[in-house]
C-alpha cells in the first residue's frame, strides 16, 4: 500500500517538477525512483519496466518440495481421548533485541526463566504480547521471547497412552522444550504444530514448557520483510520493516493443548464430498498409526443432526471408503437455503480385529456438498454462487491476533446481520475455531495463505510457500466452508521473475489440492500480470477515487466495469472484485462527501455497487468484496490513523454509515438470487406512502 502512496506522490512530484523546474536531470531522478518502485495503479509505471537483479529468472531445479503434514486433527475428547487446555497466563520475557542468541547461549530452557535473573512478566495465551503492555519496547520488539508455564499430566496418562502437545498457532518461527528437551519447532505463522511428547514427561509431577518465538520476517518468510540492524532511526535497535499493510504482531495467537490419544489411534482423516441429485456422498481416507501392525476394523457412522443414524459401515483392514447418503441435507451457504450449514456428525472407530476390542474413536462435524466451476461460474450443489463479502482480519484491540471467542461470535453475528455469504482470509490462515463457526454457520471462506506483497522471488520463498500452502491444505480441506484456495495477496506479478515462480507453486498445489479451484488476489494490471494465467479464479484489488483519482468516485463504475471486462477477455476466468473501499473516520461526516468521511465511503460503494450490477449480467462476475469488515491495527506510517480505517465496522465491531447501505444490498442481492425474504428492519419507516 505504502508503495502505492509513494508511486502516485511521485508521480505528482513528477509533474510538479515539469512545470516549475525544466529541469531535465531532475526530472530523470524522479522517473527512475518510480520505476524502481512501480506498481499497479498507474499505468505510466509499466511502460518501460527495468530490469532488476531480482528479476531475471533463475532455475527452479533444487526445489525440494515440502514433507506432507501428518497428524494435527483438530483435538476432541471421546472415550479414548482427553483434551486438557494450557491458556491461561504464563511467565514471559522479551530477550534484548541487540543480543537475541542469550537466553539460547544461557540454556534458559534448562534453567527456568525465573532462575535467569531477569524479571518475568505474566502474559495472556492467547493473545498477541505487543499490545498488553503500555511499553513501546514490547510493542514493537524486534526478535526473540520467551514463554514458560507448567503442567501436571496425571499418572493415569503413562500407561497405553501417547501425550500431544498442540499449538494453534505461534508467530513466527518457534521452538518448544519439554523439561528442558527439545521437543518441537516450526517455522510460518498462524498454522497449527504438534509433536508427541510423552517420551519427556514426568507423570504425577510437575513438567516445564518453554518456548521461544521469534517474529523476524526476511526474504525467505512467508511473509516478507526486512530487518535493519543498527538503525539510527531505532537507537541501534533492530527495525522490523514490511511492505504489508497490518501490524506484525507476535506470540502464542492460538490455543494450546495437551491431548492424548491411544497407542494405536487414528492420526489423519481426509474427507472428500459431493451431491448429485438429491444423493450424498462422502469419501474418506483415514490414516492408522499401527505400532505393531494390529489389524483394524473400521466402523464408521454418520449421524444427522438430531443424533439418529443416517449411514453405517464397516470396514476391514481398509481405511478409506464411501458413504452414500441418499435424500441428503446438504451444507448450503447463508441466505441460499432455509438451513444453512447443515452439519453430521461422523464417527470413526477403530477395533482390534480379533478382541473387537476398541482402540480409538475420533469423531467430527462434516458438511455434504459440492464445489465445481468452470471457465465462468462456481457452483456449490449445483447452483451458480454469487459472493458478496469482506476481505477480513484477525486483529481486536489489546489481544492483536489472540484467539478470542467473543470477538469470533461477534463477527459471525455481524456477518449475518449484514447479509454477507462469505469471507476471505485475507491475507493469512484465521483459527480453527473461525472454520468451526463458518461451517456452523454457512459462510464460505476462500482461504488464503500467508503470502502477501512477495517481492523477492527466490527458491527458498517458494519453498516455503508452498510449505505454507501444503500446510494449509491439510488443516483445511475437511472443512465444507471452504470454496477456494488463495495462494497470495498482491504478489509483484509484474516481475517477470514471478512467472516461473506461479508456475511451480501452482502446479504443486493441484497436486495437493484438487477439489477446490485456486485464486489469488492481484493488484497488477490484467496486460502485466504474470500469475492469474495459473489460476481457475481471477481476484482483482483496485482503490479508484482512493489510491488514485482521490475525491473522483464518479469514475469508480466505468472503471470497475471495464478493467473486470479486461480481465474476463483476456482469460476467460470467472473474475471477482476482491478489494475495494476507503479509508473512513467514524462519526466524522461532510456534505458533499469528501474522503474519509462516513458519507465519502457510502458515495464510494454506491458507485461500486451499480459496476457490480452491470456485471453481474454477465454470468463471469461471481463477487464483490469490501475492503475490509473492520478497522484494524498497522505498523505506524502517517496516512494510518491508528491504523487502516477501511472498515465496515469499528475495530470494536460497530457499524459505520456504509455498514447499513451494504447490509440492504447485500439481503437484497439475496432476495433477488435466491428468493430470500428481506429482514423486517431493514428499511426504516418515513411515511405512509400509501
Ligand atoms: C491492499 C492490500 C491490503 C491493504 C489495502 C489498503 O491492496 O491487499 O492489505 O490493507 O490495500 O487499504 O491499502
Amino acid at each position: 500500500m505504502l508503495h502505492k502512496l509513494r508511486c502516485s506522490m511521485n508521480l505528482k512530484t513528477l509533474l510538479v517538477c515539469w512545470i516549475i523546474a525544466f529541469n531535465a536531470s531532475l526530472v530523470f531522478a524522479v522517473i527512475s525512483a518510480n520505476l524502481e518502485d512501480s506498481c499497479s495503479e498507474c499505468s505510466l509505471c509499466f511502460e518501460e519496466p527495468v530490469p532488476r537483479e531480482d528479476d531475471i529468472n533463475f532455475s527452479y531445479e533444487a526445489l525440494k518440495l515440502p514433507r506432507p503434514t501428518t497428524g494435527l486433527l483438530y483435538p476432541r475428547e471421546s472415550e479414548t481421548r482427553e483434551v486438557r487446555s494450557l491458556d491461561g497466563l504464563w511467565r514471559f520475557i522479551k530477550s534484548n533485541s541487540s543480543d537475541s542468541q542469550q537466553g539460547l547461549l544461557e540454556k534458559w530452557y534448562e534453567l527456568g526463566l525465573e532462575q535467569t535473573g531477569i524479571p518475568t512478566m505474566a502474559m495472556p495465551v492467547p493473545a498477541s504480547y505487543n499490545d498488553i503492555t503500555v511499553h513501546a519496547a514490547l510493542r514493537d520488539h524486534v526478535g526473540i521471547v520467551w514463554y514458560e508455564r507448567s503442567f501436571f499430566p496425571p499418572n493415569s496418562w503413562e500407561r497405553e497412552q501417547r501425550v500431544w502437545l498442540r499449538f494453534g498457532s505461534v508467530h513466527y518461527k518457534t521452538e518448544v522444550w519439554i523439561n528442558g528437551h527439545s521437543a518441537l519447532r516450526h517455522s510460518i505463522g498462524h498454522l497449527p504444530f504438534e509433536a508427541e511428547i510423552s517420551k519427556f514427561l514426568k507423570f504425577g509431577a510437575e513438567n516445564r514448557l518453554t518456548l521461544m518465538c521469534d517474529n523476524r520476517l526476511n526474504d525467505t518468510t512467508v511473509p516478507q520483510g526486512t530487518v535493519v540492524y543498527n538503525s539510527s532511526e531505532s537507537n541501534n535497535e533492530p527495525l522490523q520493516t514490511y511492505t504489508f499493510d497490518f501490524f506484525n504482531y507476535a506470540g502464542i495467537h492460538r490455543s494450546v493443548h495437551l491431548y492424548t490419544t491411544p497407542l494405536v489411534y487414528i492420526s489423519d482423516i481426509a474427507l472428500h464430498t459431493d451431491v448429485q441429485n438429491k444423493r450424498g456422498r462422502i469419501d474418506y481416507k483415514l490414516m492408522v498409526n499401527h505400532v505393531d501392525q494390529t489389524p483394524c476394523l473400521l466402523r464408521v457412522r454418520l449421524l444427522d443432526k438430531s443424533g439418529q443414524l443416517v449411514r453405517e459401515q464397516e470396514n476391514t483392514n481398509l481405511l478409506d471408503g464411501t458413504l452414500v447418503v441418499p435424500d441428503v441435507n446438504p451444507w448450503w451457504p447463508y441466505l441460499m437455503h432455509e438451513q444453512p450449514g447443515y452439519l453430521y456428525n461422523l464417527e470413526f472407530a477403530i477395533h482390534a480385529k480379533d478382541t473387537m476390542r476398541l482402540l480409538d474413536v475420533y469423531r467430527m462435524p462434516v458438511g455434504i456438498r459440492s464445489v465445481e466451476w468452470n471457465t465462468k461460474s462456481l457452483f456449490i450443489n449445483g447452483v451458480p454462487v454469487y459472493l458478496r463479502g469482506f476481505g477480513k482480519h484477525e486483529d481486536s484491540d489489546i489481544r492483536g491476533k489472540g484467539l478470542d471467542y467473543a470477538l469470533l461470535a461477534r463477527d459471525f453475528s455481524l456477518l449475518k446481520w449484514v447479509g454477507a455469504n462469505v469471507y476471505r482470509t485475507s491475507h493469512y490462515p484465521y483459527s480453527e475455531e473461525s472454520m468451526h463457526f463458518a461451517d456452523e454457520q454457512g459462510i464460505m471462506i476462500v482461504d488464503e495463505c500467508s503470502s502477501v506483497n512477495a517481492d523477492i522471488f527466490g527458491l527458498e520463498l517458494l519453498q516455503n510457500h508452498m510449505s505454507a500452502l501444503e500446510q494449509l491444505v491439510h488443516r483445511d480441506r475437511n472443512h465444507a466452508s471452504v470454496i477456494a484456495w488463495s495462494i497470495a495477496n498482491e504478489p509483484r506479478t509484474a516481475k517477470n521473475a514471478s512467472k516461473p515462480y506461479f508456475d511451480k507453486l501452482t502446479a504443486y498445489v493441484r497436486t495437493i489440492a484438487t477439489d477446490r479451484p485456486l485464486t489469488a488476489a492481484t493488484n497488477v494490471e490484467w496486460d502485466k500480470d504474470h500469475m492469474v494465467q495459473f489460476l481457475d479464479i481471477i481476484g482483482f484489488n483496485r482503490y479508484n477515487a482512493w489510491y488514485h483519482n482521490e475525491g473522483q468516485v464518479d469514475i469508480i463504475a466505468k472503471n470497475v466495469y471495464n478493467e473486470a471486462n479486461d480481465w474476463y477477455n483476456r482469460f476467460q476466468r470467472p473474475i471477482i472484485m476482491f478489494e475495494y473501499g476507503a479509508d473512513t473516520m467514524e462519526g466524522f461526516h461532510m456534505l458533499p462527501a469528501f474522503i474519509w468521511s462516513e458519507d465519502y465511503q457510502v458515495a464510494l460503494f454506491t458507485q461500486h455497487f451499480q459496476a457490480f450490477d452491470k456485471l453481474r449480467n454477465q454470468e463471469w462476475f461471481i463477487g464483490e468484496f469490501v475492503w475490509n469488515f473492520a478497522d484494524f491495527k498497522t505498523a505506524q506510517k502517517y496516512h494510518r490513523v491508528g491504523g487502516n480505517k477501511k472498515g465496515v465496522f469499528t475495530r470494536n465491531r460497530q457499524p459505520k454509515e456504509a455498514a447499513i447501505l451494504l447490509r440492504r444490498r447485500y439481503h437484497a442481492l439475496a432476495f433477488k438470487l435466491s428468493n430470500v425474504s428481506l429482514p423486517s428492519d431493514l428499511f426504516d419507516y418515513i411515511i405512509d406512502w400509501s
